[in-house]
């Protein structure tokens, strides 16, 4: 057995909850005028509002001491120093190095990182430049239009939301897909959009060995051959970014248009890396940088920050809180900021392949909850279907509500609405509505026989993390606390935040199966479900 939850702090948090697991927010705030005052923190221009969970002073203390304990402390700073703390991989995990914009040197292996870092940095700004005013010119001399990203996973899902969330800063003459998916569908609809001519594919993997996107590439490849008639047109219409110089040469692709990384940037941490170039080609050179100042910002303050007043900690132990001491077992993301519509699903990916582990560092397993599932959607459109599951329904599920003051979008002024229902769904959720209050609500309009149907619980925790407008250095900071805060939790559950080993067995099974319905393999060894579903896919074709 794992030995953090036999660790005094540990069993500290399981005596407190008990004392506080009647305890209603609503008397919290009653007996505290200023629990907004003591319960909240700004950073980086974001507000944290924690006021509205179910914790008192005592409980941060308690969870502070289960960080110290857990070593949080030192792990921040081996991460920082570019220790291998990926200890299955054998390797650093320094996205910070790639946004580290003070220029602080960073070793790994003894040997500083940032000029290899820089030097990236200025290919791509230069690539960014021409093609952003027109200079790279397609095959047939026409200047660059379109933007496809092909890669998935880490490859696909940061520089997918954030160039979604800076659509204001896009360049007016570019636009920019993002393909991933194995079914050729996603890849059609795009190719049906856009013109070859002016068309530029960046193909966007770290292991450039990843099936869904060699596939994707290929084809891609092959439907802008089909349409200019011409190879040498692969040039000037392919980009890649990769760690794998030598694989990026076998497809086809001149490696003097390749933008190189390293393999301590791991795949969901590299939006910071090369596999930004989609985001930084779409926004512009200077607005990604400013991306990159954000999070860097987020990196000083979570590294220099004592535990007590630092952002991504407090929001990685309530986390914590939540899991292991309440036995939750979903996060919901809920943006009230349509440019972040595409966060929870970038979210999904950062905490759950980072912390979905069941084995400690050391591969004892754990007997504690590790990460739990994370969801959601736009805030606003989520109160028309599963917040009803939150006021009402049985579970407890902590939220994070994510609050923009002023929209992407300066006119038809929407906003005070919007906020009103943010501020009004996290009231709600902490007060509900006892039978005193239906009652005086309803008045007449109450039927006798349908009160239960009418009353709502409360007391469900959420925090608010609010800005003014979303700009790319807020958006960067953003990230990074997530980040941080999956690192914080990673740490208090003893587990490798940084390798992946769970996605293995599918990609291997595929792999295997792939012969039965090319039809070449024997069908027999497989268990009963397989070969019955082998044999529908066949009776079909
Ligand atoms: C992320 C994972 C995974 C990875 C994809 C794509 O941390 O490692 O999502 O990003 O599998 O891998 P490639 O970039 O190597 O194609």
């Amino acid at each position: 057995m794992s030995t953090q939850q036999q660790s005094p702090a540990w069993k500290a948090l399981e005596v407190h909850q008990q004392a506080l697991a009647d305890t209603q927010m609503r008397d919290l705030f009653a007996q505290n005028p200023q629990r907004f005052a003591h319960f909240s923190l700004q950073v980086c221009d974001i507000l944290f509002d924690y006021s509205k969970n179910r914790l008192t002073a005592e409980t941060l203390a308690l969870l502070q001491n289960l960080a110290r304990a857990s070593g949080l402390e030192m792990w921040r700073e081996r991460m920082f120093n570019g220790a291998a703390i990926n200890n299955t991989e054998k390797r650093a995990a320094l996205h910070v190095a790639l946004r580290n914009r003070s220029n602080r040197p960073i070793l790994v292996d003894g040997k500083d990182v940032m000029p290899e870092v820089n030097t990236v940095l200025e290919k791509m700004r230069s690539f960014c430049q021409r093609v952003q005013e027109g200079e790279w010119l397609g095959h047939t001399g026409k200047p660059i239009e379109s933007i496809v990203n092909i890669g998935i996973g880490g490859s696909d899902l940061g520089p997918k939301m954030v160039t979604e969330a800076l659509q204001n800063f896009r360049h007016p003459r570019l636009h920019t897909y993002f393909d991933s998916n194995l079914d050729a569908a996603q890849l059609n609809r795009i190719l049906s959009i856009v013109n070859p001519e002016t068309t530029l594919f960046i193909v966007a993997s770290k292991t450039f060995s990843t099936q869904e996107t060699l596939t994707n590439a290929r084809s891609a490849r092959q439907w802008l051959l089909e349409h200019l008639q011409d190879e040498t047109a692969v040039r000037k219409h392919f980009v890649a970014v990769s760690t794998h110089t030598q694989r990026v040469k076998e497809f086809g692709i001149d490696p003097q248009n390749m933008f190189e990384f390293w393999d301590w940037v791991g795949g969901r941490y590299s939006l910071w890396s090369a596999i930004g170039l989609s985001i930084a080609v779409t926004i512009g050179m200077d607005n990604y940088l400013r991306l990159l100042s954000g999070a860097h910002q987020m990196d000083e303050h979570f590294r220099t920050e004592p535990l007590e007043r630092n952002m991504p900690v407090l929001l990685g132990l309530i986390g914590v809180w939540y899991s292991n001491f309440w036995n939750t077992s979903t996060q919901a993301i809920l943006p009230y900021d349509y440019a972040l519509k595409l966060l929870p699903f970038y979210l999904q990916q950062l905490e759950m392949e980072s912390n979905g582990k069941r084995v400690t560092r050391d591969g004892v397993p754990v007997e504690y909850h590790t990460c739990p599932v994370v969801w959601g959607t736009a805030g606003n459109n989520g109160q028309h279907a599963y917040y009803q599951l939150l006021h009402q329904g049985t579970q407890l599920i902590p939220a994070d509500f994510i609050v923009a003051i002023k929209s992407q979008a300066h006119k038809y002024g929407h906003q005070n609405p919007v906020l009103a229902n943010a501020l009004a769904q996290t009231r709600a959720l902490m007060l509900g509505r006892n039978e005193a209050e239906t009652r005086a609500t309803l008045g007449d309009a109450l039927d006798e026989e349908y009160l239960p149907h009418r009353l709502f619980p409360g007391n469900q925790p959420s925090n608010i993390l609010m800005y003014d407008r979303l700009t790319p250095e807020i958006l960067g900071s953003l990230i990074a606390l997530y980040e941080h805060k999956v690192f914080v939790q990673s740490v208090c559950w003893g587990i490798n935040p940084f390798d992946q080993w769970g996605v293995e067995l599918g990609k291997q099974m595929a792999a295997e199966l792939l012969p039965a319905l090319e039809g070449e393999a024997n069908v027999g060894s497989y268990d009963s479900s397989t070969q019955g579903l082998l044999a529908f896919i066949r009776g079909l074709r």
